[in-house]
């Protein structure tokens, strides 16, 4: 009995502990594994085709993750092999699940001479191609190489998935540029992540690419415009309105639909006053308000998964205006942003709250609403939200825990 007790809390703290720590499903993703070399040879645990391609510490500001770095087309015309050709490729095959998400994160720079742009074409190859993107990086005198980070995401479609990096640099570039890689970092999602940024439809206001407050998941966020910038008229009716499918934070379609009644899409932004937030400001500097100053605004989440739970972030933030106290109601919770500064990062309780561990109704179903927390003085600003969606626990697993 006493065995079995132990091993039902191990299974909980191992579902707690999956979120925060994934593995990297390729190995030597940091390129770590090899003293630097000078020839030609593929990196421990990659394949390699073409040429040139080295593992490297020489560089300036040549790695993001350890010392190393992959680089792609080092040296001159006259190494053996000679630089020019832009031909190396590197590539592993690892086991997946089909029908997971999976996100594949890695850093690309480039060394030197801003004439020569490199590129990296990266491939995803499962039962179909399922990524096959170039990504253009710019090199500078200094700080030498200028790195970016990249995201991008899959669903696989067989047990096996091939993730393959490749010099695919044009313009003939000799001995004036160099391409790096670091970081790489395969993971398999644990949660779905879907993002609403409420926004107005008028020119130069902008739906919000990026991460939120929300642990893991894509960059893509639903950009939800119904109408322009309220025109402070009692009398133009407000919104009631359905947003459907919702895509998720890798932009994959989903089932989730929002429907939010009684607001007004309003916006103090670059293009509509200039009073842009310091974080984010596509998502926080433009939202919705309630009809009036005091009336409430009710959200429907529905298309939930019912033996699911779920975690909402809620953001409130006006601007840089930041005098907006926003009250959230989920069930039978009440959260509320104190808004107080014009924050430079996402604050808990200063400009987004969060409801965890939220269950659907049986119809897959959640509600909550929004309301000032000044009433006749300040209206309510719902700049978006985020919708994390994880397995529920088995209830008798939880019963065990004292
Ligand atoms: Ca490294
Ligand atoms: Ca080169
Ligand atoms: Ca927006």
């Amino acid at each position: 009995m006493k065995k079995r007790y132990w091993s039902i809390v191990m299974a909980v703290v191992a579902f707690g502990c999956a979120s925060a720590q994934a593995n990297n499903l390729l190995l030597n993703g940091s390129f770590e594994l090899d003293s630097p070399t000078t020839g030609t040879t593929a990196p421990t645990n990659w394949n390699m085709t073409g040429y040139r391609g080295i593992v490297s510490a020489g560089y300036a500001n040549g790695s993001t993750d350890g010392t190393n770095a992959m680089v792609f087309d080092n040296g001159t015309g006259s190494s053996t092999p000679p630089s020019g050709t832009h031909s190396a490729k590197i590539w592993q095959t690892v086991p997946t699940k089909p029908g997971k998400t999976y996100k594949l994160s890695f850093d690309w720079g480039a060394y030197h001479s801003s004439a020569y742009p490199q590129k990296l074409l990266v491939q995803v190859i499962g039962f179909a191609s399922l990524v096959s993107n170039v990504y253009p990086a710019v090199g500078n005198d200094s700080p030498w190489t200028v790195w970016h980070s990249h995201v991008v995401g899959f669903v696989a479609d067989s047990n096996h998935t091939t993730i393959v990096f490749a010099d695919a640099t044009d313009n003939g570039e000799v001995g004036s540029a160099d391409g790096l890689l670091d970081n790489v970092v395969l993971v398999e999602e644990q949660f779905r992540v879907f993002n609403v940024d409420f926004s107005v439809n008028n020119p130069g206001s902008g739906g919000y690419t990026g991460f939120g407050a929300a642990p893991h998941g894509g960059t893509n966020w639903n950009n939800w415009a119904p109408g322009p910038k309220w025109d402070h008229n009692f009398s133009t009716p407000p919104f009631t309105a359905t947003l459907t499918n919702l895509t998720d934070s890798y932009g994959f379609p989903g089932e989730v639909d929002l429907t939010l009644e009684l607001f007004r899409p309003y916006d103090v932004g670059s293009s509509q006053g200039g009073m842009d937030a310091a974080v984010a400001p596509a998502l926080m500097s433009d939202f919705f308000i309630s009809s009036n100053v005091n009336d409430t605004a009710a959200l429907t989440i529905s298309g939930l998964d019912p033996t699911a739970i779920y975690d909402l972030y809620f953001y409130a933030q006006n601007g840089a205006y930041s005098n907006a106290i926003t009250m959230f109601t989920v069930g039978s919770a009440t959260k509320g942003v104190t808004n107080t500064v014009n924050a430079s990062s996402f604050i808990e309780g200063e400009n987004y709250v969060r409801f965890q561990s939220v269950k659907p109704n049986g119809s897959g179903q959640i509600t909550g609403s929004a309301v000032t927390g000044l009433p006749g003085v300040n209206w309510v600003s719902w700049n978006g939200l985020q919708i994390l969606e994880q397995p529920r626990p088995p209830e008798g697993m939880m019963i065990m825990i004292r």
